[in-house]
């Protein structure tokens, strides 16, 4: 596809090039736009305006075109594409600020740890309309068709190794509160990485790490939210467990008002564990929302299976589970069977 080429040549100007035709287009709102002024104002020729007018009308943009006028812009989707999330932002923020669209990835997060290496801004995000080998934890794939909100934030500040762990727990209090504000949804979150609602998830959080020592060079915190999919595409063997915001309250959510929320949030929250205050500060949040403690779990850990109480979690984020014998196995990582 020839997107993923752009990226894998380092070329990302076709993508700079059509996001700045669509700023023109939104800032001139109902007035029409000359093929000829975009050909000036951008210094490409006037096939090169056509062909990128017609790469937005295949991405769902509309537009009225009368002979010897111009164009004018007549609807426009809800994709996260720069020019559309960047008014939402506020002035000072890095997150969000710079954005890789594609129509269709394999995953997001893939192609967010090679770009990471390419020293692209801190906070740019890849994403995706749909993707067809989303990735989920050790190895498991995770379902993205299109209508979801596929999206991974490239993090290019170094902060110490043993605080990674804390960065799954930061984006899932950020994807709560987002989904608190732009959708009136009270989520829950289970530990590790996973948000549900009424009982089912719909948010599943990857993050990936390079790091030198006991230093994080980069991170990639890879989002997963099952926004606009209506409930009979789940694939029979999650159907069950899944859901998403628009099956379970009956309205379409919007891209662009959620995942600015979401920027605003994490920003707050990734600045301050850079600067040493982590999980401590929201952990009484993440207590109220959470789904896992207070019952009964089975944890898979990398020393075995654990099962009991999930009675506490501590101020990095890490499980405690009370065994029937009554001692108490602290779990800094691992995965909760039921
Ligand atoms: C996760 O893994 O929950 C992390 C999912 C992260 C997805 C995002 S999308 C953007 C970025 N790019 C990527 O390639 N990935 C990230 P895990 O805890 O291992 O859960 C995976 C399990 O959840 C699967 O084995 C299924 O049982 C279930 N599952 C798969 N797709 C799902 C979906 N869309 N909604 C709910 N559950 C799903």
């Amino acid at each position: 596809m020839t997107q993923v080429a752009d990226w894998e040549t380092g070329n990302l100007d076709a993508e700079g090039t059509r996001d700045r035709i669509l700023s023109t287009f939104l800032a001139a709102g109902e007035a029409f736009v000359s093929g000829g002024s975009l050909s000036e104002q951008l210094q490409i020729s006037r096939t090169a305006v056509w062909k990128h007018i017609r790469s937005l009308e295949q991405m769902g943009f509309q537009f009225e075109s009368v002979h010897g006028t111009g164009y004018r812009l007549q609807r426009i989707p809800d994709l996260v594409l720069e020019p559309l999330l960047g008014p939402h932002l506020r002035p000072t923020a890095k997150l969000g600020r710079r954005i890789h669209w594609f129509p269709s990835l394999d995953s997001t997060n893939a192609v967010a740890m090679k770009l990471a290496l390419q020293e692209v801004a801190h906070g740019s995000l890849v994403t995706a309309a749909e993707q067809t080998g989303g990735r989920g934890r050790r190895g498991r794939t995770w379902f993205s068709p299109q209508g979801g909100l596929w999206l991974s934030i490239i993090l290019q500040r170094p902060f110490p190794l043993r605080i990674a762990p804390e960065l799954t727990l930061l984006a899932s209090v950020a994807v709560k509160r987002a989904l608190d504000l732009e959708v009136g949804v009270a989520a829950k979150i289970k530990w590790p990485n996973d948000l549900l609602l009424e009982g089912k998830k719909i948010c599943g959080i990857l993050a990936e790490i390079r790091a030198d020592g006991e230093q994080v060079e980069h991170a990639v915190v890879g989002i997963g939210i099952n926004t606009n999919i209506p409930a009979e595409s789940f694939p029979h063997d999650i159907k069950e467990r899944a859901s998403s915001l628009q099956a379970l309250t009956g309205r379409t959510v919007s891209h662009i008002a959620l995942l600015s929320r979401l920027m605003t949030e994490f920003e707050t929250l990734f600045d301050q564990l850079v600067l040493g205050h982590g999980f401590a500060t929201i952990s009484d949040e993440w207590r109220q929302a959470s789904h896992t403690l207070g019952t009964k779990v089975q944890v898979q850990t990398p020393a075995g299976l654990v099962t009991g109480l999930a009675e506490q979690i501590d101020d990095h984020g890490a499980l405690y589970v009370r065994r029937d014998n009554g001692e108490v196995t602290i779990i800094q990582s691992g995965e909760i069977l039921f």
